[in-house]
């Protein structure tokens, strides 16, 4: 009888620790403080996507999850290429990342690079907003992250510091910077330019220092950083590729939380992403696109492309669309092609 009641009070006891280790266990598994990789920070829509994130769901989940930006790509010096692989690893906890970036280790990325698949932006909404953004999102579950949202770069526009860009022979010889993946090597190439890949931290002074004739990157980027005063004082509007942004979260910190909290920073993902969206294609939507004619006004010559003009750089860049279509996946691009023609305008 003793023994029995002993018994019975030591697996109450045991019963009562495991709970509380339980308890223990879901709170410490918290972290402080969670990294959140940008390659750019808040002045631009980019860094706008990180910060609102992290106020939402500051917010939403009272304080429990705690978000740090580190605009740059800091956690890895600086590296964007290698910014997947240190979220698969837990070097990074959380990223606002561009397709661009993580197309080396996730190939099917490289669909939004393909020269002149999107001609305006209900085509990359058909993409992003239907089937092709599901199997895209499916890709990187299996790649070893959590994709929550999409959010924008935008439409890569052409800079340089030496003539206006109206045909693929004006961009002869020239030095142009190029983004980690190699098919925007094989596309300058294509086009007889002088692709030379380094990371945004690099690109920088390699402007200022006339290093590279040129860069494409999104329009913002060019007023936040002012260009025109590192001599880039040509700009040609051809919108031959654009770059969706995905918020993503490494697994192991995804399932260290409770579901009510991962509904809570999924949601806080969609919201933020939707309004980065209308940032990042604010001065480019209206019926005057304002923001060419600020750029016209720091003194920079625009060169807004024919149907013909662009026509010609659509054709010598094809041969490097038929190549990459393998590898990104002929079924994924024929997909993609097929919500483009299908889309809503
Ligand atoms: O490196 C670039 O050009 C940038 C900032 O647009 C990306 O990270 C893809």
């Amino acid at each position: 009888m003793k023994l029995r009641r002993s018994l019975v009070g030591l697996v109450a006891a045991a019963a009562a620790l495991g709970a509380f280790s339980t308890v223990a266990t879901a709170q410490s598994a918290y972290k402080a403080e969670y990294r959140l990789s940008l390659v750019l920070g808040p002045p631009t829509p980019w860094g706008q996507a990180g910060k609102m994130w992290a106020e939402l769901v500051k917010e939403r989940t009272q304080g429990r999850i705690n978000i740090k930006l580190y605009p740059g790509v800091s956690l890895i010096q600086g590296d964007q290429t290698r910014e997947f692989s240190a979220l698969r690893q837990g070097v990074i906890d959380m990223a606002v990342g561009s397709t661009i970036n993580w197309s080396p280790q996730v190939k099917e990325l490289n669909l939004f690079s393909l020269p002149f698949l999107m001609p305006d932006y209900a085509a990359i909404d058909a993409l992003t907003q239907g089937e092709v953004g599901r199997k895209i999102f499916a890709t990187l579950d299996k790649a070893g992250v959590v994709p929550l949202a999409w959010g924008e770069n935008g439409f890569r526009e052409l800079t340089n510091s030496k003539r206006a860009i109206k045909s693929p022979s004006d961009l002869k010889g020239m030095k142009i910077r190029v983004v980690g993946s190699p098919i925007y090597s094989d596309m300058f190439s294509a086009m007889g330019a002088n692709p030379t890949q380094m990371s945004w931290a690099d690109a920088q002074p390699a402007l200022a220092s006339g290093a590279v004739d040129g860069q494409e990157n999104p329009l913002f980027l060019f007023t936040v950083l002012k260009m025109q005063n590192v001599g880039q004082k040509f700009l040609t509007a051809w919108g031959y590729v654009a770059d969706p942004l995905i918020f993503v979260v490494n697994k192991d910190i995804w399932s260290s939380w409770t579901a009510a909290d991962q509904a809570l920073v999924r949601q806080a993902a969609v919201d933020a992403g939707k309004q980065e969206i209308v940032l990042a294609r604010k001065g480019l939507v209206e019926a005057d696109k304002p923001l060419f004619k600020d750029i016209a006004a720091m003194g920079v010559t625009v060169t807004q492309l024919s149907p013909a003009e662009r026509e010609a750089f659509v054709l010598v860049t094809r041969p490097v669309y038929e190549k990459w279509k393998t590898t990104v996946g002929a079924d994924l691009v024929k997909a993609a092609e097929a919500a483009i023609v299908a889309r809503k305008k």
